[in-house]
Formats: C-alpha cells, sequence, structure tokens
C-alpha cells in the first residue's frame, strides 16, 4: 500500500476515511500506478509539493551550470572545451524541461526566477563548493552527474506526468554527462603523480557534499512520507544515497584512488557499504545560505537576469510588431 513504500518515521499521513471522495479517487489513481496530468483535479498540497520539488530541482540545472561554465575557457584541449560547452548547455535545457514541467501546475517562469532571486526557494546545496582545479570538473561528472542520476531515475516513474517524461530525457543525458566525469577521472588517475594527486583532492572535496544531495536522513525528511504516498518519492533518501555509494566505491577503486571516509567498510552481511557519518551541520549551514559559494551563486543569476533584460523586452516589442501587423493584414 502506499504509505509503507518508504519508511521515513513520519506518521500522520492522511488515512482514507480522512479524505474527501476527490482525494480517495485521486490516491486510487496513484496507487494504480496512472500518471497525473496537469489539467486532472488533485490536492492544493500536492500541486504545492510538485511546484516547489520542480522549481528547486530547476533551479539547480540552471546554478549548477555556473561551477563548470568557470571552466570552459580553461579546459585543456579542444575536445574537452566541446565536451564540457555541450554538456553545461544540456543542463541549461533540463532546467527549461522542468521549469515547463512546473509551470503546467499554474505557476509562472517568472515567478519561481523571483523566488529563486529573493532567496524563497532553494537549489542544490551542491553548487555552492567552489571548482578549484580541472580534476573538480570530472569530479562533478562522475559524483554529482552520477548522485543526480540515481535520484533522478525513480523520478521517471513518479505520478506526475509531465515531470515523469521531462525526467526521461534528462536521464539520458545525464548519464552521459556521468560518463565524461569518469573518463577525465580516468585520464588524470593514469597519468602523472601530479595529476593523480589532484583527481584524489577533488574526491576528498566533492565526496561529502556529493552525499548530501540526497538531503536529509530520512528521519529528519519532513516531506518525504507525504511525497512517497504520493508517489512523488519512490526511494527514500537514505536508501538512494546507500544506492550511490554501493555503486561508486567500486569506481573510486577502479580509479586507484581512495575515498575520504576511515569508516568505510564493506558489509557482508548487508551486502553494502557501511559509510561514515555524514557532518549535517555543514549540510544545514550550507542551506541557510552560508556554503563557500552562495552569494557568488545568487549574484551571478541576479547579473545574468539583469544583464538579459533587453533580451527580453527586445522579444516582447518583436512579438507586439508581429501582431500588430497581423491585426492590420487581416483588417
Ligand atoms: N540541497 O524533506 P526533504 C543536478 C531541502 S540536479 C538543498 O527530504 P524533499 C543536475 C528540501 O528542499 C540536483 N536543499 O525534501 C546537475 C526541503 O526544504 P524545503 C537537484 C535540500 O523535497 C548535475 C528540506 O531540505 N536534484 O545535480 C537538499 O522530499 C551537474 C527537507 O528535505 C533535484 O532537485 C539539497 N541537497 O527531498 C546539474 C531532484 N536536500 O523545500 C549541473 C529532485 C533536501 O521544505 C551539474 N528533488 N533539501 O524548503 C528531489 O528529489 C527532492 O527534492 C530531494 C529532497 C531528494 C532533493
Amino acid at each position: 500500500m502506499y504509505a509503507q513504500l518508504v519508511e521515513t518515521g513520519q506518521k500522520n499521513l492522511r488515512q482514507r476515511e480522512d479524505m474527501s471522495p476527490e482525494e480517495r479517487a485521486f490516491q486510487d489513481r496513484v496507487d494504480a500506478d496512472i500518471k497525473i496530468e496537469a489539467k486532472d483535479w488533485m490536492p492544493d498540497a500536492y500541486r504545492k509539493t510538485l511546484i516547489r520539488q520542480i522549481q528547486q530541482h530547476a533551479h539547480s540545472e540552471i546554478v549548477g551550470m555556473l561551477p563548470e561554465g568557470n571552466w570552459i575557457g580553461r579546459a585543456p584541449s579542444l575536445q574537452r572545451k566541446a565536451i564540457l560547452m555541450a554538456k553545461v548547455q544540456d543542463e541549461g535545457g533540463h532546467g527549461l524541461y522542468l521549469y515547463g514541467a512546473a509551470e503546467t501546475l499554474g505557476v509562472s517562469r517568472d515567478q519561481m526566477v523571483a523566488d529563486l532571486h529573493a532567496g524563497n526557494s532553494k537549489y542544490s546545496s551542491i553548487f555552492n563548493y567552489p571548482t578549484l582545479t580541472w580534476a573538480d570538473i570530472g569530479a562533478i561528472g562522475w559524483l554529482v552527474d552520477g548522485a543526480a542520476i540515481m535520484n533522478q531515475i525513480p523520478l521517471c516513474r513518479c505520478s506526475y506526468g509531465p515531470y515523469a517524461r521531462a525526467m526521461v530525457r534528462i536521464c539520458k543525458e545525464e548519464s552521459f554527462h556521468q560518463r565524461q566525469g569518469y573518463d577525465i577521472m580516468l585520464k588524470l588517475c593514469a597519468g602523472t603523480p601530479e595529476q593523480k594527486a589532484m583527481a584524489q583532492d577533488a574526491l576528498n572535496r566533492w565526496w561529502w557534499p556529493s552525499l548530501m544531495m540526497f538531503g536529509p536522513p530520512d528521519a529528519d525528511s519532513v516531506h518525504s512520507a507525504q511525497s512517497a504516498q504520493w508517489k512523488i518519492k519512490l526511494l527514500s533518501n537514505d536508501e538512494l544515497r546507500q544506492r550511490f555509494v554501493d555503486q561508486t566505491v567500486p569506481q573510486a577503486d577502479h580509479l586507484g584512488i581512495a575515498m575520504p571516509d576511515p569508516d568505510l567498510r564493506w558489509n557482508a552481511d548487508g551486502g553494502r557499504y557501511d559509510f561514515g557519518a555524514i557532518d549535517w551541520t555543514e549540510f544545514h549551514s550550507v542551506l541557510k545560505g552560508n556554503g563557500p559559494c552562495n552569494r557568488e551563486r545568487l549574484a551571478a543569476r541576479v547579473k545574468a537576469w539583469d544583464d538579459g533584460a533587453w533580451v527580453r523586452d527586445a522579444a516582447v516589442a518583436h512579438a507586439a510588431k508581429c501582431a500588430a501587423r497581423a491585426v492590420r493584414a487581416a483588417a
């Protein structure tokens, strides 16, 4: 039954007997894996949850262009530059599909952008860390895109049709991104001792923030139980984090670099890696705006928006001119 999909410790979900007939019919559709579409009736809280999550996701893609965009001019070869440009453009495209999916729920893109710029809507904590060396671009592709895919594959099956369909294409592209990042790491790890040290340093700095991307532990996750009931979340934050660790540790072994976690151990009985404690104080501090790059990231987005005002104005003026011309032609 729906409420048992994710065990989050939060038990105060609405039971069938407390639901209105519309809510019951809605939950039955969700339970039967029938997609909810934009014009279907949905509880207000379902709409609000999706708007919150999808817009945060869209902002993450757009803000996520900044740390890597920073390296386009410094990529070590023409081929690496072309690949990185394509990847950063893909992230921009993901943001646009996601803003489009959120718009189907009745929120405007201008409103979402205003919420981001005013600090009223979050974006992923991971993009508040700096990219110090070329190896960071490898680590982002390998770890950040790897974590993003782990979280997003289940979203391709989520209950809201427009979000689920957007995620299918996004996941295909993220998988290319992950491979290009791992390829950078492979080359660095097979290179000079200095290059390998750079790869190790990038892993040291990106590993823990990547684990934080999955969100707070299930017991502290305020939205998980309700999102699981609505099949927005099909796997919990901790389940996804564990899968990511299990997938990524052998990849680090193959690279010949060490995870920065002295407590990391293979647990043969559990068939998984046990890992050390995550510093949730750091996570909450980043969420409050005090990460290494929060202010810089937001300032860059606000500046890009302000600098692009003339393009938006020109597009509106052009559309008005075309419309006036069409009216004149029809008269
Ligand atoms: N960062 O109750 P929960 C990418 C917030 S895309 C910031 O567990 P929920 C592609 C959460 O919003 C990466 N805030 O929340 C790329 C909530 O705050 P609120 C983004 C976080 O929603 C790669 C509060 O904590 N992916 O990387 C984070 O059920 C490379 C309580 O948490 C998505 O957005 C965090 N890490 O679960 C681009 C995927 N974690 O809203 C460029 C879709 C939690 O009440 C380069 N989103 N919070 O103020 C999701 O799956 C979910 O929203 C979770 C959080 C799992 C992120």
